[in-house]
């Protein structure tokens, strides 16, 4: 249950997920990109499953678990965010959860089948005295045998460093968007600022989780904008979180026209065409997908999900019922 993605990397020689970074050499144009997109969905399909194959067990699913150890109060306007403090979603703010209870959740986690644990605090970034409480529970987590992932905002080098030390396998820092559509998402940080935070990430030796949202009213160009943002980070991140927006009441992006489904299950095949050796994950917006639109992202080559009946703020599916899914559909947790 807790192998590292390495060990399902067939071509990896690496035991270390931290080494199995690969170097992309293959640069990709927005127009390839789009052109991808637009294929007709079974040559998509059929396409994405084949790249998929080659890299990875078809069969597999990596099993992570969220937690949020500091909720709510978030300064920054990201319109897709219930913790941002310009939005009245009811969302209650809580300060950083102690030790003891986060790793009582990871355990519950570890239990249930999830070999990573991600924790998430709602910071712009954090202050360096922020790192210390956190350095402690990664360290527990990692003493309960999972790996360890966290999303804290932006970071500079000594933090990425400090964080690192602790014993930090991931750290998940999101495009979001591409940069052309930024700017109707968020004012309050630039989109190189993000770029800068991923740059000080792999220079501290942890491998970066990355990816972006889905759904904000974004264009099919837009999107193939942020697959191309994503697949020419050299080396491309390990991890390639796909959320599909949830929309939250308060938040400006609440009442969006919903995207349809076949389209989100494209930009998952996109997203495992141009980053071969990445881990895509079925990431947020799950609770309200179909099983059968589930098992053609996995079909379009996401590998990996969210798992818990809880995301940060907002409910995800049911153990059970993924426990269920992969069942029905011949899949196992790795
Ligand atoms: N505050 C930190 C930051 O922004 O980097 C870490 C936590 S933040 C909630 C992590 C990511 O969650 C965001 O970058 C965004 O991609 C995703 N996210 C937040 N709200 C979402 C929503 N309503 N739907 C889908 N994804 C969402
Ligand atoms: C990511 O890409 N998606 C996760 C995780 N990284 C931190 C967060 C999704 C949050 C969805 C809204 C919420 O639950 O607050
Ligand atoms: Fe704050 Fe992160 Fe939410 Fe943006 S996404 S408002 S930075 S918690």
């Amino acid at each position: 249950m807790n192998s590292p993605e390495s060990i399902s990397l067939p071509h990896s020689s690496s035991s270390s997920p931290i080494l199995s970074a690969s170097k992309s050499t293959k640069k990709w144009a927005l127009n390839e990109i789009e052109a991808l997109l637009a294929l007709p969905f079974t040559d998509l399909i059929w396409q994405a499953q084949q790249v998929h194959r080659d890299h990875w067990n078809p069969q597999g699913v990596q099993l992570s678990t969220l937690l949020s150890v500091k909720t709510g109060g978030c300064p920054e306007d990201c319109a897709y965010c219930p913790q941002s403090v310009r939005y009245d979603t009811g969302v209650e703010n809580q300060a950083m959860l102690p030790l003891n209870e986060v790793l009582a959740a990871a355990q519950r986690a570890k239990e249930a089948g999830a070999s990573r644990f991600c924790m998430g605090a709602a910071w712009r970034s954090p202050k360096d005295k922020d790192l210390e409480p956190i350095a402690a529970m990664i360290e527990g987590v990692r003493a309960l045998g999972m790996e360890t992932c966290a999303t804290l905002g932006m970071l500079k080098p000594a933090q990425a460093e400090r964080l690192k030390q602790a014993g930090l396998d991931f750290y998940n820092h999101n495009l979001d968007s591409a940069p052309e559509f930024y700017g109707d998402i968020i004012s309050t940080r630039e989109y190189q600022d993000r770029l800068d935070t991923l740059t000080a990430v792999r220079a501290a030796g942890i491998n970066v989780c990355c990816g972006g949202i889905v759904g904000m009213g974004e264009n099919a160009s837009q999107r193939a904008g942020l697959i191309a943002q994503l697949a020419n980070l050299d080396p491309a991140p390990e991890s390639v979180p796909i959320n599909l927006l949830v929309q939250v009441k308060g938040t400006p992006l609440h009442g969006q026209d919903e995207l349809d489904p076949l389209d989100f299950v494209r930009t998952i095949a996109v997203a495992r065409i141009t980053m071969p050796k990445s881990r895509v994950r079925l990431s947020a917006g799950r609770e309200n997908m179909s099983d059968a639109v589930q098992a053609l992202c996995f079909l379009a080559g996401a590998n990996s999900i969210f798992y818990g009946e809880q995301l940060l703020t907002t409910p995800n599916p049911e153990a059970d019922r993924d426990r269920s899914l992969m069942q029905r559909l011949g899949m196992q947790a790795e």
